[in-house]
């Protein structure tokens, strides 16, 4: 949501499409993804081919980002971390 409003510099609720790519490769290792992952989430992004990204197309990606982060990695790295205490 944070980043949606960030990208969305004029406010108009679009997000140009190789903005929110490079946004979405930037950090796709802190949300715990692969290059490949990432390229796989971004492939459909604009469901519609306006080359913009709206709020509705936005909140897919966002689900498919938790549906796969929360199978990647940094679930398992914060179960292990909570198995210590
Ligand atoms: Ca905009
Ligand atoms: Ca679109």
């Amino acid at each position: 949501m944070c980043m949606y409003i960030q990208l969305d510099r004029d406010r108009d609720d679009l997000i140009p499409t190789p903005e929110l790519r490079e946004a979405v490769e930037h950090s796709a290792y802190s949300f715990g993804l692969t290059s490949e992952q990432a390229a796989e989430l971004l492939y459909d992004v604009d469901a519609n081919g306006d080359r913009y990204v709206d709020f509705m197309e936005f909140s897919r990606l966002v689900r498919s980002l938790f549906t796969i982060s929360r199978d990647g990695c940094w679930e398992t790295a914060f179960q292990k971390w909570t198995l210590q205490f």
